[in-house]
């Protein structure tokens, strides 16, 4: 067996499509969001050029609006569904309707404090396209306080308990035939399930239906929750990305206005009767009343706290590898269950930045030492059972490279 950090350094290389990265072949034929931003990061250990190429390809995907969308379908695959035909979004190239964790400024940072000679004119050509991102987020999901996403695939977390209360009010059941292709795959007991999938079809129907108008999708749409996984990442990206407009010589006064904003809005996203941050359906104001790992992000936006930490270590020694995504202590935990239940080693790599920064390194070198347990004993897995280390989803995971070549190791 060659050694890991060629295997990780192999991966990359294997799903680089030449300026893009997929996570996966086969069963992610395309280039995702923040799945790229962490490929970026991890290419920036050994090609910094190939990095700033990752987040180029990236941001060129840049809606009229400064959306970032989730997916970018460079070209067609019928492997994976929903493809192209389904979002009709009119983009070129094809693009999902949605975006994703706001996480290329936190990255951008990171890589460009790697060589900032090589780095500093990639970042100023880069620079507006995350400022106006950053913008969209602020006007057009910031709204209501913290950040808002419009489909659960928004999150990044899809399928974790966090979004069940907002799903209940998605009527899914007039979705016409269709066929998924992730079965093809991964055995569906670790994949979300079809009343979800025909949930997650029927609010990309309603963007459809409105020609993707973000105004409408976010007033009239069937769902909306306030995520403080996003929260956290874009608050800590805001504040990135303000270093970096520094570094660039420019007025970063626009970007600590809105990071001012979204800070003053963590109160709304802290449930006292759960004692953490919590997701909350912003059609009624309910509270989710559910411990995800999006609350553990806090720690990224510098919002940790003392009834925090007491969540965090309850719900982590509950198992023995890894955060888990989803509360061991509740009915709905399912330890292989895609977001449920099984721990993520890239969701692992951000709370332990997170953690690092908040002065509590003990912490975050256990959530290292044990992530990269996972990754030693399986290999690069999509992710993990936090019990009993069983590898699930895909392999040869373009992500768990990076974080394994950037912070496991
Ligand atoms: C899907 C690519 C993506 C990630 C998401 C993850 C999953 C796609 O895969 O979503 O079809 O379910 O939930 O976070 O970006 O790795």
């Amino acid at each position: 067996m060659t050694n890991l950090d060629d295997q990780a350094r192999a991966i990359l290389r294997q799903n680089d499509m030449g300026g893009y990265t997929l996570p996966t072949h086969g069963l992610y034929p395309y280039q995702w969001n923040w799945d790229s931003a962490f490929a970026a990061w991890g290419f920036a250990t050994f090609d910094n050029a190939r990095a700033w190429d990752e987040l180029d390809t990236l941001m060129a995907s840049q809606w009229e609006s400064g959306m970032i969308p989730h997916i970018i379908f460079h070209q067609p695959d019928p492997g994976y569904f929903p493809g192209p035909d389904v979002w009709q979004t009119g983009q070129s190239p094809a693009t999902s309707g949605i975006s994703q964790p706001p996480i290329a400024a936190i990255m951008a940072r990171l890589i460009f404090e790697m060589d900032e000679d090589a780095g500093r004119e990639r970042l100023r050509a880069l620079y507006p396209r995350l400022v106006d991102w950053h913008r969209w987020w602020h006007e057009v999901r910031c709204t209501h306080g913290p950040a808002a996403i419009v489909h659960p695939w928004e999150s990044g977390r899809d399928n974790c308990p966090d979004w069940d209360i907002g799903m209940d009010g998605v009527d899914g059941s007039g979705v016409g035939p269709y066929e998924r292709r992730d079965l093809g795959h991964v055995h569906a007991d670790m994949r979300p399930t079809k009343e979800d999938y025909d949930r997650y079809i029927a609010i990309v129907e309603f963007g459809r239906g409105v020609g993707w108008n973000d105004a409408k999708i976010v007033s009239d749409g069937p769902f909306l929750m306030a995520d403080p996984g996003i929260t956290f990442m874009l608050l800590r990206a805001h504040d990135d990305l303000a270093v970096l407009g520094r570094a660039l010589g420019e007025d970063v006064s626009e970007i600590e206005g809105w990071a001012t904003t979204l800070r003053s809005a963590l109160p709304l996203i802290w449930n006292d009767a759960l004692n953490a941050f919590d997701a909350r359906n912003l059609r009624n104001g309910a509270f989710a009343n559910i411990l995800g790992s999006g609350a553990f992000l806090a720690y990224l936006a510098g919002a940790g706290n003392p009834q925090l930490e007491t969540q965090l270590l309850r719900a982590w020694d509950a198992v023995n590898y890894g955060v888990p995504s989803a509360d061991p202590e509740t009915a709905s935990f399912n330890p292989r269950k895609y977001w449920r239940g099984p721990t993520w080693p890239v969701v692992n790599a951000l709370i332990a930045i997170g953690l690092n920064a908040d002065g509590r390194s003990d912490l975050a070198e256990r959530l290292r030492a044990e992530t990269a347990e996972l990754i030693r004993t399986h290999g690069f897995y999509e992710y993990f059972d936090p019990v009993d280390t069983t590898p699930c989803g895909g392999k040869n995971f373009t992500w768990t490279a990076a974080i394994w070549l950037t912070w496991a190791s």
